[in-house]
């Protein structure tokens, strides 16, 4: 438990600084909480692709606190979140060919990870994106935005 508590700070600072030193990818983390660990992201100026690694660091499995990382205009987010309850945890809580959706991972589970490379040709400066999880109910907690620097 001690060692925990020492460990985390150390882990937090240094994923800090590696997401300054590669801003054209950046590691988002879902936890049991249903939280995630990134409120924004940001996409720096001199990128032309940009990866995105969600882990999982809780200990439940994906059927039960499953986490995606699902990007798309903010006035979609809601209704895609909503339309993909249906679809079930095997299509990854999305709406089959749901052209709304500009980029998304697959749903995790516990220790599990994940990537996925935006599409930047659809991101402007101008426009408003929110990242969510899909997983039924977590978008009220596990959203964010994301931009262009
Ligand atoms: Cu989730």
């Amino acid at each position: 438990m001690k060692i925990r508590h020492l460990l985390l700070p150390a882990l937090l600072a240094f994923s800090a600084v590696s997401a300054m030193a590669d801003d054209c990818a950046v590691t988002i983390d879902g936890n049991d909480s249903m939280q995630f660990d990134k409120k924004a992201i940001v996409v720096g100026k001199s990128c032309k692709k940009f990866t995105v690694t969600l882990t999982h660091s809780g200990k439940l499995a994906k059927n039960i606190m499953g986490h995606n990382w699902v990007l798309t205009k903010t006035e979609d987010s809601q209704a895609v979140a909503t339309d993909g309850v249906g679809a079930g945890v095997d299509k990854n809580y999305l709406k089959a060919g749901d052209t709304r959706v500009i980029a998304a991972t697959k749903v995790v589970g516990a220790g599990e990870s994940t990537s996925v490379d935006v599409p930047l040709d659809k991101i402007t400066k101008q426009g408003s994106y929110t990242f969510f999880c899909s997983f039924p109910g977590h978008i009220a907690l596990m959203k964010g935005t994301f931009s262009l620097e």
